[in-house]
């Protein structure tokens, strides 16, 4: 065992252990540390007995035991733990020494947090990273983004340890500057609420309209996951309606149908609105759990209001081919709004952002890896200035081709009275996208007839603003014009 360790991690708890055991499986001598010191040494006669483990009983110790530039990984509770753990570390750091955090912390912080450090002549790397206990332990996608100058040291333990997909390409790149690696993380909290709400609709559906047993639905995801689709969320779904109770019905019939959540999506949709940006989906995504979490409402309005009973009349199978389509729009959809949130992001925090380089972080490890994002990571490699993810080649012609299937799917849903927010949501922002005019001529109308907010004409040029005294009294307000 090496004297020195090639790394260091603060936070043992299950996450913090699984990740320590996947750098020491690949050749790295870690030192570990916990607030509560017993773990320590719990862990070391426990899971990490016999391997390369420096089991530290104070920072002091865990900064002693550390080779240089020393690297200290934090695993803990995000929030205030993060910033204690950061004023007690810097004292006994060094020019260059590299704090990381790896827990699910708020990109703001991290901005802040880089900043902090930085002014402390230390770096910092804010890392995403997901895929759950397993992934920690067996390949998780990670998502690093901070000090630029950080990344050459930390490059191999955090490449050796991530998920890797077919080709051998680690699912761990650099993301970008300050906040970047927790920003994308974030997103991908978002898209996964989206992918995950879109597959609840067409189970819904499935269900609902078109009266298929669990089994029948298990068939369907089982041959949905070997095409297009294929992906770990579909798979988990396909497995989820197979498995039975122990009275041999269906588990997932037995749930509360109450979702529960733990707000990253809600940060995504809040990042949305703060950059003005049409997130759509994911948005929806979020506020169906909240319609969902009010039950007791539900229960009493559904004996209150009547309205559309489900009662489907055409060909099942061809609808089932169409659900397919359906979900697979709305999924281009999804990730062409998340992307163009991080383009937007990347704007405004000056950030580098490699968008094919997180399609490739994304495609293993995690909960949203799927066969699809390896054709977001050729749409970006194709065009590396790609505005928006449907203007790509293949994938506009991906979505013409599922309209006509999407477009039956949404209206029988709508028909029938069974809701599908994300797909319909979807289905208007495509709509919207390939407007060349919308409706806000009349909007701006509206907002300068009661506020006189201005307006720009279309036989004008842009940038020249007027003002109309719309009911012939507006006295010293009327038209006026001017240049912003
Ligand atoms: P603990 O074992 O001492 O509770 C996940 O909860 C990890 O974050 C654990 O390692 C936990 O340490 C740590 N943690 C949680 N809250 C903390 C705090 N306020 N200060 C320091 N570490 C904390």
């Amino acid at each position: 065992m090496k004297k020195l360790a090639d790394i260091g991690l603060i936070g043992l708890a299950v996450m913090g252990e699984n990740l320590v055991l996947n750098m020491e499986s690949k050749g790295f001598t870690v030192a570990v540390f916990n607030r509560t010191v017993d773990k320590v040494d719990a862990f070391i006669n426990g899971r990490g007995k016999g391997k390369n483990f420096i089991g530290a009983h104070s920072l002091q110790e865990l900064v002693a035991s550390l080779e240089r530039p020393r690297k200290v990984m934090m695993l803990v509770k995000a929030g205030q733990p993060v910033d204690n753990f950061i004023e007690q570390l810097i004292p006994l750091l060094e020019p260059g020494d590299i704090i990381i955090d790896g827990g699910n912390s708020h990109f703001p912080d991290t901005i802040r947090r880089t900043k902090y450090v930085e002014s402390k002549g230390l770096l910092y790397i804010g890392t995403g990273v997901s895929g759950g206990e397993e992934g920690a332990l067996k390949g998780p996608s990670m998502m690093p983004g901070g000090s630029p100058a950080a990344w050459p040291y930390v490059k191999d333990i955090f490449q050796s340890i991530s998920a890797k997909v077919e080709d051998g390409t680690p699912c761990c790149d650099w993301v970008g500057e300050d906040g970047a690696g927790h920003f994308v993380k974030m997103v991908h909290n978002g898209i996964e609420y989206g992918d995950m709400q879109i597959i609840n609709e067409a189970y819904h559906l499935m269900k609902d309209l078109l009266g298929m047993t669990d089994d029948e639905q298990h068939e369907v995801f089982k041959k949905w996951n070997e095409g297009k689709l294929n992906s770990y969320l579909i798979e988990i779904t396909r497995d989820i309606l197979a498995f039975k109770d122990e009275d041999g019905n269906p588990l997932v019939e037995k749930i509360l149908d109450k979702a529960g959540q733990k707000g990253t999506g809600k940060w995504t949709v809040d990042a949305a609105l703060d950059l003005g940006i049409p997130l759509t989906l994911i948005g929806e995504s979020v506020f169906s759990r909240c319609l969902s979490a009010q039950k007791d409402l539900r229960v009493k309005a559904s004996k209150e209001i009547s309205g559309t009973k489900p009662n489907f009349k055409g060909d099942k199978q061809q609808f089932v081919d169409d659900l397919e389509q359906a979900i697979y729009a709305s999924k281009i959809i999804s990730y062409a709004q998340g992307y163009d949130l991080m383009m937007q992001a990347a704007k405004e925090y000056h950030w580098n952002l490699n968008y094919g380089g997180i399609a490739l972080m994304w495609r293993g490890g995690c909960i949203i890896r799927s066969v699809f994002l390896g054709d977001i990571k050729k749409a970006f490699d194709q065009n590396p200035n790609l505005e928006n993810l449907l203007l790509d080649p293949f994938f506009k012609q991906a979505v013409q081709s599922a309209q006509e299937s999407w477009r039956r799917v949404c209206a029988t849903a709508l028909q029938n009275g069974i809701p599908v927010p994300a797909m319909t949501s979807a289905l208007c922002y495509f709509d919207g996208f390939r407007s060349e005019r919308l409706p806000a001529n009349l909007l701006q109308a509206q907002r300068d007839y009661f506020g006189a907010h201005q307006y720009e004409r279309i036989d004008r040029p842009r940038g020249e603003f007027f003002h109309t005294d719309w009911t012939g009294h507006g006295g010293s307000t009327a038209s006026s014009t001017y240049q912003v």
